[in-house]
C-alpha cells in the first residue's frame, strides 16, 4: 500500500487539492508509540482518523469550517530514539506556527504533545495549554523512562508552561500530590458529572493564546473503547463538544492535537468520532475568536 492509501488527505472526499499557504488548518499525523502501557495500536490512529474524515459532511450543522482550508503534511517520521521523533514533531509543528497557521497533530501516544508544546513555547512564548484526558500525566517517569506517555503533562510543567486539566478520573498518589503542591488547575470527570463545568472555569489570568491536547480517553469509555487505556466514568460527546466551544470562544486557539485513538477493526465508529470531534472542533475555532 502506498503512503497516499495509508494516510490520504484529511476530508480528501470532499476537497480538491489544498495549498499549504491558504490552509487555516494543517493536519500532522505521528504514528508514534512506543511506550503504551496497556492496549496497543495508536501508531495506527492516524491513518484511521484520516479514512474516517471522508464520510464527514463538509456542513457540520453551523458552518463550513473546511472553507478555511485543510492542507494535509506527510506523516512525521517516526523511527528511531523518542528524543529524535519529539525533535521531528518540534520542528514540524514550529514550521506551521510560523506560516500563522494551526497544526493539528494526529497521534500517536500521548507522548508526541512534548514536541508540540516546545514548538509553542518557542514561537509564541506565553502560550498555555488545555487538556483533555482521562489520567494526570504527571508522573516524572513510568516503566523506566521519563519520556512516556503517562510522563507528558510532567515534562510540560518542567517547560514552564501553564496548564488546566479536565476530564481526569485516574492518577497515582505521586501525581496527586504534585498537583496540589505546584497549584495545577483541574476539573475531574467525578465533580463535573455532579456539577457540570463552571461558567468561570477558565481563569482570568490564564494566557489569551491556548494549545488545546485531546487524549481520547477523556472521553466515556462506553463511546470511545478504542484507546490504550479506557477508564469509565468519562466526558459524554455534548460535554466535550461544550468544553471544546467554550475554550475557542475565550480564547484563541493556536493549534490541537488528538491522541491516543488505538483503533479496532470491528469499532470504526471510534474512527470516525475521533475524526469529527477534530472537524467540528475546527468550527469552533473558524467561529471563534479571530485569526489571521
Ligand atoms: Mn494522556
Amino acid at each position: 500500500m502506498s503512503k497516499m492509501d495509508d494516510y490520504p488527505a484529511f476530508l480528501g472526499s470532499e476537497l480538491g487539492p489544498q495549498a499549504p499557504e491558504t490552509s487555516l488548518f494543517h493536519i500532522v499525523p505521528v504514528p508514534y508509540e512506543k511506550t503504551v502501557s496497556y492496549g496497543k495500536g495508536t501508531g495506527k490512529g492516524p491513518s484511521a482518523i484520516l479514512k474516517a474524515s471522508w464520510q464527514l459532511e463538509v456542513f457540520d450543522g453551523r458552518g463550513v469550517p473546511a472553507e478555511r482550508g485543510i492542507f494535509t503534511h506527510e506523516p512525521v517520521e517516526c523511527a528511531g530514539r523518542a528524543d529524535e521523533v519529539i525533535g521531528r514533531i518540534e520542528k514540524a509543528i514550529s514550521g506551521i506556527l510560523n506560516l500563522k497557521k494551526i497544526p493539528v497533530m494526529l497521534g500517536g501516544e500521548h507522548t508526541v504533545t512534548l514536541g508540540a508544546a516546545r514548538a509553542v513555547r518557542s514561537c509564541l512564548p506565553g502560550a498555555g495549554i488545555v487538556q483533555l484526558d482521562a489520567h494526570a500525566d504527571l508522573r516524572d517517569s513510568y516503566e523506566g523512562t521519563p519520556l512516556s506517555h503517562a510522563c507528558v503533562m510532567r515534562r510540560v510543567h518542567e517547560l514552564g508552561m501553564p496548564f488546566i486539566q479536565l476530564g481526569v478520573r485516574s492518577l497515582c498518589l505521586e501525581e496527586h500530590h504534585f498537583r496540589q503542591s505546584n497549584g495545577i488547575v483541574y476539573y475531574d470527570a467525578p465533580g463535573m458529572n455532579e456539577d457540570g463545568l463552571p461558567k468561570t472555569w477558565l481563569p482570568e489570568d490564564f494566557p489569551v493564546d491556548v494549545y488545546v491536547t485531546i487524549d481520547i480517553d477523556s472521553l466515556d469509555s462506553s463511546i470511545m473503547p478504542a484507546t490504550g487505556t479506557p477508564e469509565p466514568g468519562g466526558l459524554s460527546w455534548y460535554l466535550t463538544l461544550d468544553i471544546l466551544r467554550s475554550i475557542a470562544g475565550q480564547r484563541r486557539v493556536i493549534g490541537f492535537d488528538l491522541v491516543e485513538l488505538a483503533p479496532v477493526p470491528s469499532l470504526h465508529a471510534c474512527d470516525y468520532t475521533a475524526a469529527k470531534l477534530i472537524y467540528l472542533f475546527m468550527g469552533a475555532i473558524v467561529s471563534g475568536s479571530p485569526h489571521p
